[in-house]
């Protein structure tokens, strides 16, 4: 299979997701800005809709949006997802999780990448409304869990990871939120977490 990834964007969860599961995989580099991929043809006959990510199986069918990707390599790769077969209601909870990620907390960030100005009364609103996103994913780990579901890293956990991180690349401290701050450690210090920023350009 090939994933299309653009470094440090919201591919990186399956690309994580590919390493912790050791499976064999190749990548291509997306140009989102150009419609281009780093072997020079148009991105957009693989996804018409132009962003990261999409995943080419090997049958050459292609797989976009991140819930789908995501909920589609726990079914292939059983060890990366909740045991489904045990407690049927997992299943729904990683999809309540991928849902809340993709449309509260990713987009909570989008202002912060859309390469607009924003005027500073706009700037606060934008603030706010990432601090309370932020707010309530740090209300998922405030028992004590140290990740998402059933305390077991699974799919859920590697796009919350990239998500959070990107507070790195905005300047958003996460002291305000102590164990969101300690789980992105967590997993930011997992073996196929350091492979994978390697292999996009993030870390020696
Ligand atoms: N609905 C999509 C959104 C994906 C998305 O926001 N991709 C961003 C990177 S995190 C992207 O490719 N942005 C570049 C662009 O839109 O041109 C999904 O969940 O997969």
């Amino acid at each position: 299979m090939k994933l299309f990834y653009k470094p440090g964007a919201c591919s990186m969860a399956a690309h994580i997701l590919l390493n912790e599961a050791g499976a064999p995989y190749l990548l291509e580099k997306v140009d989102t800005e150009q419609g281009t991929t780093e072997t020079g043809v148009s991105y957009l006959t693989t996804n018409p809709r132009g962003y990261v990510p999409a995943l080419r199986l090997d049958d050459g069918a292609v797989l976009t949006e991140n819930v789908a990707i995501l909920h589609w390599i726990g079914e292939q790769f059983p060890e990366l997802a909740p045991e489904f077969n045990e407690q049927p209601l997992l299943r729904f909870r990683q999809l309540e999780l991928l849902s809340f990620l993709s449309s509260e907390l990713h987009k909570a960030f989008s202002p912060y990448f859309s390469g607009k100005t924003f005027a500073e009364a706009e700037q606060a609103v934008i603030r706010s409304r990432l601090d309370a996103k932020l707010g309530q994913f740090n209300d998922l780990l405030a028992q004590g869990q140290s990740y998402l579901i059933a305390d077991a890293f699974s799919v859920a956990d590697a796009y919350a990871f990239v998500i959070l991180n990107w507070t790195n690349f905005i300047g958003v401290p996460l002291d305000a939120w102590p164990e969101t701050k300690a789980y992105v450690a967590r997993i930011a210090a997992r073996p196929s977490t350091r492979k994978t920023l390697q292999e996009e350009g993030l870390a020696a």
